[in-house]
């Protein structure tokens, strides 16, 4: 008899397990939670292949999760104006938890106090905010920005020598910098960690630095005013902070009659499908990767605070470094 139930028990267990794998990610969810959980996202804009990349990843896990989550999602067109009003939106519908990427780093604390007072939660997405009071958001996640600064740095000290063209020396590195947006946290982060290492290595030096807003069309810009102040041979090296704005500056430097990769040695940030493109051409050197896909991390934290439990204060994601001699072998496994 003593067999009989325990053989019941374990098929009852085998019953249950297939049911829950047979289960949809949605009914798991609905199992776990009473009610949906509505989230206000505030998204910067869409300036970027990168921005792309994120706000497909954020809305297609919402959807994946749409028996559980509700998601309210807002493009602030890059203006912290337009983010405040929508968190604003977002205490007065009485959302359960508010996500954002700030534009940039400072002017949050009065909004934040309001969602804290209306006792909704807060996530960081993305990028960091800067307030004196560390309660008013519950977690941060994305990538480390100092970190991505000075892999870039590091990759370029430890193969200018090979990349560079013939004829120029190694005694004076002239770089030109395209910064991201004035003020967020991935152009001050980006800024200081490639500045941290090139300290070590005097020869290479910033000629150059100006905002491009991380967008295509500023890169080519801001590249164009370059080219003209010093003169494309007087420019050894484009450190772009994101891969948009490199890209835009490779438009620029053909235009000016010269070769992007190979005259003016380029290295930039987060590895979105154009850098690889671009590396492929032989017109970008190397991208250092900062990954977009924070949706499912996302839905996640959002449904762990649902049932109460503590979010770490700093979630990091992961990244590599890509330089030219792998981009065709990596390229048909990127999803961004
Ligand atoms: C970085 C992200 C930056 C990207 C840019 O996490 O905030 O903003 O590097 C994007 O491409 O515009």
């Amino acid at each position: 008899m003593k067999h009989f139930f325990k053989a019941m028990s374990v098929a009852v267990a085998v019953l249950m397990g297939v049911a829950m794998v047979g289960q949809t990610a949605d009914a798991q969810c609905k199992e776990k939670h009473d009610k949906k959980i509505v989230v206000g996202f505030s998204q910067i804009g869409a300036e970027s292949a990168w921005r792309a990349a994120n706000t497909e990843s954020i809305q297609k896990e919402a959807e994946k999760r749409k028996d559980c989550i509700e998601l309210k999602f807002s493009d602030a067109q890059q203006k912290q104006e337009n983010q405040i009003k929508a968190i604003r939106s977002f205490i007065a519908q009485g959302v359960d938890v508010i996500a954002f990427s700030p534009v940039v780093e400072s002017g949050w604390e009065p909004v934040l106090k309001e969602a804290k007072d209306a006792g909704i939660p807060v996530i960081l997405s993305d990028r960091a905010v800067d307030v004196s009071d560390d309660t008013l958001w519950v977690t941060f996640m994305g990538s480390d920005f100092v970190e991505e600064g000075r892999r870039t740095a590091q990759w370029l000290v430890d193969n200018y020598e090979k990349v560079k063209r013939a004829d120029k020396t190694m005694d004076k590195v002239r770089i030109v910098e395209l910064q991201g947006t004035v003020g967020s946290a991935p152009a001050n982060d980006r800024f200081a960690g490639f500045r941290e290492v090139l300290k070590d290595h005097p020869n290479f030096e910033i000629v150059k630095t100006q905002s491009a807003d991380f967008t295509r069309a500023g890169g080519k810009q801001v590249m164009e005013a370059f080219l003209k102040a010093e003169g494309g041979d007087k420019i050894d090296v484009v450190y772009g902070h994101n891969d948009d704005s490199a890209l835009g500056a490779i438009q620029a430097i053909e235009e000016a009659g010269l070769k992007p990769g190979k005259d003016i040695i380029i290295v930039s940030i987060d590895a979105v499908r154009g850098a690889f493109e671009a590396m492929i051409e032989g017109k970008l050197n190397a991208t250092i990767e900062c990954s977009p896909l924070l949706g499912p991390q996302l839905f996640d934290a959002v449904e762990d605070l649902a049932l109460g439990k503590e979010l770490p204060k700093r979630i990091v994601t992961e990244e590599g470094v890509f330089p030219a001699e792998v981009a065709k072998e990596v390229l048909p496994q990127r999803t961004y």
